[in-house]
């Protein structure tokens, strides 16, 4: 087993043993050392083989064995047991924002809540409110975060949908069967999540394909199992559809679901208004048989008809592209199917040129081990040399952030000097940008010294803390930040965390003006589970000026990769690589650097 899942299984420990009522001292040490685990440099291999994992400070007696157990077997039976004595239903109350093992533990103790019908059934009949420690506002809180977990519950991260569909697609491609495959839906369209991926095959023989799609071994659960659609559940909940049509269908079922819906419906209509009903069998003339869906293709090639398409229009329509040029129209990247605008700007040639990830040159945003990340600087700069990078911007937390070890005013000094020794090393050919992630605190004001801030190269400003402030305040805090003279970037703007935390109160649209007037770039958090902020937003606050960064947010060499998602977003947000500030070389960004300060 992994470090990191090594991390999971310690933490999961700790709050099963709050759950229980156990000793705070044994708690806090199942807390603590997974916290030295994640956080520690040396290879856990490495030190577990040299027997010198007993002389890290904060891994005590107790968690030594343990942890050799699992890095060894990936097994501990004093987890599995601790697991099996506490009730299902507790557990799945974790899963609630806000309640942690002590929490359950009081539901549970005081008015007997076993399950979460029946604590949904406790907020609702005031049982929770009357409860000391809990109130009204948690009770509410309580009921929130159960409904989300049912909606949240049904979709899935792009990232790992993607995860989940590469093999699929790379296995149908290879069967001898198929002509063609591709994965459609939300996929495609890089949503930030997926409710359930779409394959559509090309093939004259469906069923072998059928048949080695239901056997797949990450497959949990056959749902449906036909002659052309089938169905599954795979392992973690991710469930799929795959159709297999004719070669000569391809491009139209392959368009219908990718969808969208909107996008779809405003195709159709502009296919009607042209005399031609689409659907996801293909064209047909208005009026005549093959109207309502299928379009009959044999008959359609033979019967004769004034205005019908002649065999070869229709049937020279192979891929999506023939499908647009059919329309009229320029072709439609699958990101840009949202039914906002789409249609109009292919008609007038005006779709934009999107941003692509051979565009980028180097990222911002981005910790090391001086706070909360896993490499140091020589690390990540390697890393990004190796995705091909000419500069890297380090962005460490700042004090406030205590929990992810922020740095204080000194260190910030000290670490820029470590970036400065860096550079000028010349052991390496990507340029390190001395950055940092300063807390912006609950009044707006700054976590840092201005004397700190002028030192860097830049500066990302985040909200960590005072998540709850009404949206006024909230706005106010943060566009009080923007104005500051030292801020270059806005981070992850709503603090969502997809699937899981909503975004705090915030009126986007005045710190949008702000962001325009003081010249501050927003991010487009790139990590997978904040894309932050939102693709929505982004066409039209560009065009009106609005400068773009994209941040992976990388907290380990590997995080550098998460850049592809934040692209995916800028993509759906209708960017160009001008709207851009990572596409531009080194002179460039220091050239923006320079005039905003
Ligand atoms: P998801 O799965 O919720 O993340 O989102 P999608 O877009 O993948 O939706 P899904 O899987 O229900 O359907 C795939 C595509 O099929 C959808 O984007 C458009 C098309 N489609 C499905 N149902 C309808 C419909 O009732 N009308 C139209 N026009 N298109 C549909
Ligand atoms: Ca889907
Ligand atoms: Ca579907
Ligand atoms: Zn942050």
């Amino acid at each position: 087993m992994n470090k990191a899942d090594i991390v999971d299984v310690l933490e999961d420990i700790a709050v099963l043993l709050e759950l229980k009522g156990d000793n705070p001292f044994k708690i806090r040490a199942y807390s603590t050392g997974a916290r030295v685990l994640e956080t520690m440099e040396a290879d856990l291999g490495d030190l577990i083989e040299a027997g010198q994992l007993s002389a890290v400070k904060g891994i005590g007696a107790a968690l030594v064995e343990k942890i050799e157990t699992l890095h060894a077997t990936g097994e501990l039976a004093y987890y599995t047991e601790l697991r099996g004595s506490v009730a299902p239903g507790l557990i799945e109350m974790l899963e609630i924002p806000g309640l942690g093992g002590k929490k359950v533990k009081k539901l549970h103790d005081a008015i007997g809540v076993e399950s979460i019908d029946t604590l949904k059934a406790a907020c609702e009949s005031g049982e929770v409110e009357a409860l000391k420690g809990f109130g009204k506002k948690s009770a509410e809180k309580i009921l929130t975060g159960i409904a989300n977990r049912a909606a949240y519950a049904k979709r899935h991260h792009w990232w790992t949908a993607r995860a989940v569909a590469l093999p699929i697609l790379e296995g149908l491609r290879g069967l001898p069967q198929t002509e063609r495959a591709e994965v459609a839906g939300s996929l495609r369209r890089l949503r930030e999540t997926v409710g359930d991926l779409d394959f559509i095959v090309a093939s004259a023989d469906p069923q072998p394909v059928m048949d080695w799609f239901v056997t797949q071994p990450a497959v949990a659960e056959v749902t449906a199992h036909g002659a052309t659609k089938s169905s599954v559940r795979f392992e973690g909940g991710l469930q799929a559809d795959l159709r297999v049509v004719p070669a000569e269908q391809f491009a139209f079922a392959l368009h219908h679901f990718t969808g969208s819906k909107d996008h779809n419906v405003a195709l159709r209509q502009r296919a009607l208004a042209r005399g031609y009903s689409l659907s996801e069998w293909g064209l047909a003339k208005k009026g005549e048989e093959g109207d309502l869906g299928a379009v009959p293709r044999s008959e359609a090639t033979t019967r004769p008809g004034a205005e019908r398409p002649g065999p070869n229009e229709l049937s020279a329509i192979k891929t999506e592209k023939g499908l647009f040029k059919f329309l009229g129209l320029a072709e439609i990247p699958p990101e840009l199917r949202e039914g906002r605008g789409e249609i109009e700007a292919a008609e007038t040639q005006k779709l934009p040129n999107l941003v692509t990830s051979a565009d980028i040159r180097g990222v911002f945003h981005n910790h090391t081990i001086a706070s909360d990340g896993r490499g140091t600087i020589e690390e990540m700069a390697a890393a990004a040399g190796a995705l091909g990078w000419d500069y890297l911007g380090l962005a460490d937390h700042s004090k406030a952030s205590y929990q992810a070890n922020g740095l204080d005013d000194a260190r910030v000094l000290r670490m820029i000097e470590s970036i400065r020794a860096f550079n000028e090393s010349g052991a390496s050919a990507v340029h390190v940008f001395s950055g940092i992630e300063c807390d912006i605190l609950p009044d707006g004001s700054l976590d840092l010294e201005e004397s700190t801030l002028d030192a860097l190269d830049y500066a990302v400003m985040s909200v960590h803390s005072s998540f709850s402030q009404s949206e006024e305040e909230m706005t106010a805090r943060v566009i009080r930040a923007i104005e500051h003279p030292a801020t270059t970037m806005l981070g992850h703007p709503t603090g969502r965390i997809l699937l899981r935390r909503e975004p705090y109160k915030i009126d986007l649209s005045k710190v949008i003006d702000a962001a325009i007037a003081n010249r501050v770039i927003i991010e487009i958090n790139a990590s997978p589970r904040r894309l932050d902020m939102d693709w929505r937003l982004w066409r039209r606050a560009a065009e009106r000026g609005l400068m773009c960064s994209i941040n992976p947010d990388a907290h380990s060499m590997e995080g550098l990769s998460y850049f592809d998602a934040g692209v995916n977003i800028a993509r759906k947000g209708w960017l160009e690589k001008e709207q851009v500030l990572n596409s531009r070389d080194c002179a460039g960004v220091l050239r923006w650097f320079s005039q905003r300060k």
